[in-house]
């Protein structure tokens, strides 16, 4: 029998734990899907840098951010993990709206799959550009490292936003050559996450966890904060599986459909990533469970919102894409300019995390992420 209480719905305290902040950025700027465009500035305080740096060699923005000498602009390449993921959609109109700000170029790609083997050639091809900085989310944290030495070795400043190489440490870690790295705090969120599925099953019972692929640095930590929740219960919640879906909701949906046939009694599901969840979500409907398995979903698309209102899903733990995005470019520019302090080696960005109680609050309506 499930040990499960399905009243039971996940507290604000969650909400509280996580958010370290009101969400999002504003997005300045309209963008239209012009990947790989560089995005001229046109903005009157971009017009109003241009003019400054013809007389001097580097001029302040308003935002106080400064700019490339008179008549160059930077170029800054964003690389996502994935194109089409709306977490990187977000993240890319947080970029542009930046880029735009402070008069630079920023061209944006990614792979059509998260694989490190298919994003290695696009960071080639950006260094044969030469470009000025790369600012990306590294599909895999060992198989990256040496094509963004290869960049780094060439001049190109690297930033890591989202995931990071190597273990993250860019202070005294393996690796040290990027300025910074951007992004969420990932072992807390998994912590965030266990936490609220243990809370919701009554501090008793089964959970399941639906991941990615090992080797991503977010995700995996996302795994090792849950686990931690759950070895903090001292056996009364056990871990009955992880599953790979390779970042494909459909994949997702056929293993945790084959979980709950093969465990009839599961209290709850954490979906480490937006696809994972996704597809958990979808296997718990089509098993007509939407409610009494508890999930806690990764990543905030239009559909978990859904799914939360109508009781599918009990959490939604929205990360803070857009500013990721900006605080990037931000960074980039600065370190271009020569910037020796103020550019920290890791910048957290906080939660916003989301359940029935606060969905309609204007934080949690802005940490929605954008799908176009
Ligand atoms: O969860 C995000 C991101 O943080 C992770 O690195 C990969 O998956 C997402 O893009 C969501 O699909």
């Amino acid at each position: 029998m499930s040990k499960r209480e399905p009243g039971k719905k996940f507290s604000r305290r969650y909400f509280l734990r996580g958010a370290a902040g009101v969400a999002g950025a504003a997005f300045l700027a309209a963008c239209g899907d012009n990947t790989a465009t560089p995005v001229p500035a046109t903005t009157a305080a971009a017009a109003t840098t241009a003019a400054a740096a013809t007389t001097k060699a580097a001029a302040t923005t308003a935002a106080g951010a400064t700019t490339a000498a008179a008549g160059k602009k930077y170029t800054i390449a964003l690389v996502q993990g994935v194109k089409g993921d709306p977490f990187y959609v977000t993240m890319e109109k947080g970029a542009r709206a930046k880029a735009q700000e402070l008069g630079v170029d920023l061209l944006v790609d990614g792979p059509a799959q998260f694989d490190a083997v298919l994003q290695t050639p696009i960071v080639d091809a950006l260094i044969a550009k030469g470009i000025n900085a790369l600012i990306i989310a590294a599909c895999d944290k060992q198989a990256m490292i040496a094509p963004l030495k290869r960049a780094s070795d060439a001049g190109i400043k690297v930033i890591s936003v989202d995931t990071f190489i190597g273990d993250g440490d860019y202070e005294k870690g393996s690796v040290t050559f990027p300025i910074s790295y951007i992004g969420s705090d990932n072992v807390q969120g998994g912590k965030i996450a266990g936490d609220a599925l243990i809370k919701s099953i009554g501090g008793k019972g089964k959970i399941y966890i639906q991941n990615v692929k090992p080797g991503i640095s977010t995700t995996d930590q996302r795994e090792q904060g849950c686990k931690q929740a759950i070895d903090a219960t001292s056996g009364a919640v056990t871990l009955v599986g992880v599953d790979y879906n390779g970042d494909s909701a459909a994949k997702s949906a056929e293993q945790t459909s084959a979980l709950l046939q093969r465990t009839p009694d599961l209290g709850g599901i954490f979906g480490c990533n937006l696809f994972s969840a996704e597809g958990a979500a979808q296997a718990v409907k089509n098993a007509n469970k939407s409610g009494q398995i508890k999930i806690a979903n990764f990543d905030a698309p239009e559909q978990a919102i859904a799914d939360l209102r109508s009781g599918v899903l009990d959490l939604v733990i929205a990360q803070k894409p857009g500013e990721m995005g900006s605080t990037a470019v931000d960074y980039a520019v600065k370190a271009l300019n020569g910037a020796t302090t103020g550019l920290l080696k890791r910048v957290p960005t906080g939660y916003v995390v989301i359940d029935k109680t606060n969905v309609d609050t204007p934080e949690a309506q802005a940490a929605i992420y954008k799908s176009n």
